[in-house]
């Protein structure tokens, strides 16, 4: 990066949070979103248990999903690009191996202090910027938001936290920085960049390290400190130069009859020295901005500001208008497989120019849409191998004879095909999915073929993918022949095949037109390649099954037949079909007397 040391965070600051603190996560996501940054400023989660996942985010409306990683290694190699870290768990976890992490946000309160002088020693030893422990964090409005800091929306929009100020603030607790934040909006245009540095005796930075930083930064023109006044040597030396506002906090303790400690604002008065009426008029001196009063903090600063703008040293940007558009709903539609908005139409990843470049047919196709990924090159083949066999099988059988009817009745192209369509099912061409699903649960439960047939015949149920109305054993099926020769050559295993002939053999004994059809052959041979190709689990194998994609095939290939029958017809110029008669047995019982059921 060639962000300066000094600037730790700007718009394309991205980190990790460790620890799974996703509200905090999507509180950063929207302030992100808010800000009009491009990438979210969290690449990743780090927790290290169950498992690498990933987890659903809003990135404005729209869904987004982020990773999680059990490790730190991990996550740092997969993304390069991550300088901070946002840490939710203990501080022990040790993050100052990693070189291309630059800031850590240690979150957790109640690290021992001989532990946070540990950390403080190593990481400026190492040049890296802690934050914390015990803290929000802080904020860099229009490009960072740590953690919690700045609140929800609500308080992001009300405070102009979406776009930076010039002010560059340090206090101890985000519920001052809070008011801060609130304060400038009102008075100034705003903060710049605020840090909570948190109310341990031992932080990690100190209020003197980012006034320093903001005191460097350029785009920082004033500064404010709150509950601190030991940078007074820093002004008095002239190190820092810009305006400083400043109130050390606790004027309030001379009216307690005991001595108290404010810890998160930094006040701990041991001596008169220390009390926060003699801190206030000694930074005073030194040529700090203090107000006579608390309440005149807000006047103060606005006075201070507006010089600043006379002088032209800030030079207020053009307001923008608070975002909207952040109520979500959740989308109505959920797709996964294509995605046309972008400047290249996009089939399951992979670009149409992609598509073509890599020449991956008409299988690759339907291996994207229907399963979301490439095939091995002999099932992108069988694919199409299907979709070729089952196009058409003449004029007669019900779908194409639909077809013909409708369009003899004037009927376009789509209620032809449809009508067609409509005719697939358990007997004609639909059989697929359930022969799937019989031979493989038989199988399975380790019946043998014939039991199998036995166990069918006694339940009266016929078994889907076995018979024909005009094929036979004497007559075979050619299309049953080549998809076997293929499977038998190409596919790594063929169980279930094996299995399936092995029943034809029983059911062609009984009757030589029992034979497995061309849906059963297609159905058990798809099994195998779900099962055992190796582009699918066990579970997404069954779930293809059960979801009826394997009627799909036959569904997709018949649709050029129909579509062939249909133009077919329309070129005859074929009139109205009307079927003879004399080929309907018409056998109507005569009705027209009442009907006496019994006796009265
Ligand atoms: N029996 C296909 O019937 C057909 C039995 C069975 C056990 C069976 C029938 C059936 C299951 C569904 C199926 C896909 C209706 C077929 C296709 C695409 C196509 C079409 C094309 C194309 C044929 C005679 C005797 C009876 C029955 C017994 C029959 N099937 N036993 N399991 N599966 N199969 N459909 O010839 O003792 O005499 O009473 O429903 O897989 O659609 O080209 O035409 O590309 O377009 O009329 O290839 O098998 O036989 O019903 O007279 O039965 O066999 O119990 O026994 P049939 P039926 P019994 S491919």
């Amino acid at each position: 990066h060639n962000r300066p040391s000094y600037r730790p965070f700007d718009a394309t600051t991205r980190s990790f949070v460790y620890g799974l603190q996703p509200r905090a996560i999507q509180g950063m996501l929207d302030f992100d979103y808010s800000c009009g940054r491009e990438t979210p400023s969290v690449a990743a989660m780090i927790y290290p248990f169950g498992g690498h996942h990933i987890q659903k985010f809003y990135w404005g409306t729209k869904e987004t999903l982020l990773p999680v990683y059990t490790s730190v290694d991990d996550a740092v190699k997969k993304h390069p690009d991550v300088d901070i870290v946002v840490n939710f768990a203990s501080s022990r976890f040790c993050l100052f191996h990693y070189p291309q992490i630059k800031a850590i946000a240690i979150i957790a309160e109640g690290v021992p202090e001989r532990h946070a002088r540990d950390i403080l020693h190593v990481a400026q030893s190492k040049s890296v910027h802690i934050i914390g422990p015990a803290t929000v964090g802080g904020i860099k409005p229009g490009c960072f938001k740590i953690g919690n800091s700045g609140g929800m929306m609500d308080n992001i929009i009300a405070s102009k936290l979406y776009r930076p100020g010039s002010v560059g603030y340090v206090s101890k607790s985000g519920g001052m920085s809070n008011e801060l934040n609130n304060i400038l909006s009102l008075y100034t245009n705003g903060t710049y960049e605020g840090i909570a540095i948190g109310g341990d005796r031992y932080p990690g930075s100190t209020f003197i390290d980012h006034l320093l930083r903001y005191e460097q930064d350029p785009e920082c023109k004033m500064l404010v400190l709150l509950g601190e006044y030991r940078v007074i040597d820093a002004v008095k030396e002239g190190k820092i130069t810009k305006p400083i506002v400043a109130w050390a906090i606790g004027t309030c303790a001379k009216m307690f009859a005991t001595e108290v400690q404010f810890g998160h604002a930094g006040s701990m008065a041991n001596s008169d020295k220390e009390t926060a009426d003699a801190k206030n008029r000694a930074m005073r001196e030194a040529g700090f901005i203090v107000p006579d009063t608390f309440e005149d903090l807000p006047q103060v600063l606005k006075d201070t500001y507006d010089v600043l703008v006379s002088k032209g040293t800030i030079k207020p940007a053009a307001e923008r208008e608070p975002p909207l558009g952040l109520i979500r709903k959740p989308a109505a539609f959920i797709s996964t497989i294509s995605d046309e908005r972008g400047q290249e139409l996009i089939y399951a990843g992979m670009r149409i120019t992609d598509v073509f470049k890599e020449d991956i047919g008409l299988g690759g196709v339907v291996s994207l849409l229907w399963f979301k990924r490439r095939l091995p090159q002999w099932a992108a083949k069988f694919i199409e191998m299907v979709l070729m066999l089952t196009a058409d099988h003449g004029p007669a059988v019900s779908g194409a004879m639909n077809t013909i009817v409708a369009t003899r009745a004037g009927k376009d192209l789509i209620s032809s095909l449809s009508s067609g369509l409509l005719t697939i099912g358990s007997r004609f061409g639909g059989a697929l999915d359930e022969a799937a699903a019989m031979f493989s649960s038989a199988r399975d439960t380790g019946l043998t073929p014939r039991e199998f047939v036995d166990q069918s015949r006694k339940a009266n149920k016929l078994i889907s993918g076995i018979g024909h109305k005009i094929k036979s054993v004497n007559n075979p099926d050619l299309r049953v022949q080549l998809v076997k020769e293929y499977v038998l050559k190409h596919f790594p295993s063929h169980s279930l095949l094996d299995y399936a002939l092995a029943v034809e053999k029983v059911t062609t004994a009984k009757k030589d037109t029992l034979i497995l059809n061309v849906d059963g052959c297609i159905a058990v041979c798809f099994v195998d390649l779900l099962r055992d190709s190796g582009a699918f689990t066990r579970e997404e194998a069954d779930e293809y099954i059960k979801i009826g994609t394997l009627n799909g095939l036959f569904v997709l290939g018949r649709s050029i037949g129909f579509i062939g029958h249909h133009l077919d017809q329309k070129r005859l110029r074929a009139p109205l079909y009307r079927h003879p008669a004399d080929d309907i047995f018409i056998n109507m019982a005569d009705v027209s007397q009442p009907r006496v059921l019994g006796r009265i």
